[in-house]
């Protein structure tokens, strides 16, 4: 009922229409950045932000780590609009509430998503402060029927059964691999696919191996609902996982998944992070 209530057509309409009123930047990327990586929102130019509390119909944010505001701005001449700070199923939204604003962002005149997370590693060869690049991915709770487009279809935004298999724009893939090589981080950057769970609780030893072997390169918690909404609206994805730390994998291990770390790490990789994201957008081709 609330999905229908609070997050409709004229509801994501009424608040992208009071942004635009209140800045003149009209983006055409928008950006999602994930936890400790809310840096890139700081490099924008003649910035106008705001704090999600003041948006009408948007949500707050509750985590360490994730500011909650929306900055406009432009990056190299680029009109861009930034979440700084997202929404996660463990917070105990809706999980309509949490993709909400990919459809603003879709109102707002954005064809280009770029979201960013921070992810464990269960792809062996893997490294703390490696870039995955995600090719696909596997949504655990849509399996459950936790899917943010479950409900009556708005056809506005997009059709009732919404291909996914090309969800990751590849052409943005190889431009960031390109991209990436001009910068000589191809050492550390990597593809591979995204596993998004619940949360909050990080997975256990047998969730980890279990995950390894149905295909999963990285874990998290976020990313996919976002993904699958701004797909739905007709939106360009590109998305990007830091991989923060290790998932465990065997008993043996002392090493124990934790928030801190996973914000240490951000911090090391960040700016590299950010200007492989600065650079792609510079060589976006928009019609
Ligand atoms: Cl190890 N698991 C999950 N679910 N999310 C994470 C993570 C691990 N590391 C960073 N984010």
């Amino acid at each position: 009922k609330e999905a229908e209530v609070k997050y409709s057509y004229e509801d994501c309409q009424a608040t992208a229409d009071w942004l635009l009123s209140q800045t003149a930047v009209r983006p055409l990327v928008g950006i999602v950045c994930g936890s400790g990586l809310g840096g890139l929102a700081d490099a924008l130019k003649d910035q106008v932000a705001f704090n999600y509390r003041d948006i009408p119909n948007f949500p707050q944010s509750t985590v360490h780590g994730h500011a909650g505001r929306l900055v406009f701005g432009t990056l190299k001449g680029r009109p861009c609009v930034c979440m700084q700070g997202r929404f996660h199923l463990y917070e105990g939204y809706p999980i309509q509430k949490i993709t909400m604003p990919m459809r603003i962002f879709k109102l707002l005149g954005v064809e280009t998503v770029i979201l960013t997370n921070a992810a464990g590693g269960l792809n062996q060869d893997y490294k703390v402060g490696d870039i995955m690049i995600i090719k696909d991915h596997l949504n655990m709770p849509g399996f459950a029927g936790n899917n943010p487009l479950a409900g009556p279809n708005e056809e506005r935004f997009g059709v009732r059964f919404p291909c996914m298999s090309d969800a990751y724009d590849r052409e943005l893939q190889q431009l960031a691999l390109d991209v990436g090589s001009e910068l000589g981080f191809s050492d550390f950057l990597r593809e591979g696919v995204y596993c998004v769970l619940g949360g909050p609780s990080f997975e256990t030893i047998a969730e980890c191996r279990m995950l390894h072997k149905l295909g999963a390169d990285a874990v998290g918690m976020s990313t996919v609902h976002e993904v699958i909404v701004a797909r739905h609206c007709g939106m360009r994805v590109f998305a990007l996982s830091l991989i923060t730390n290790k998932a465990v994998m065997d008993y043996d291990s002392e090493e124990k998944a934790n928030h801190e770390e996973v914000l240490q790490t951000g911090k090391q990789r960040a700016e590299q992070l950010e200007r492989l994201v600065s650079t792609i957008i510079t060589r976006l081709e928009h019609n």
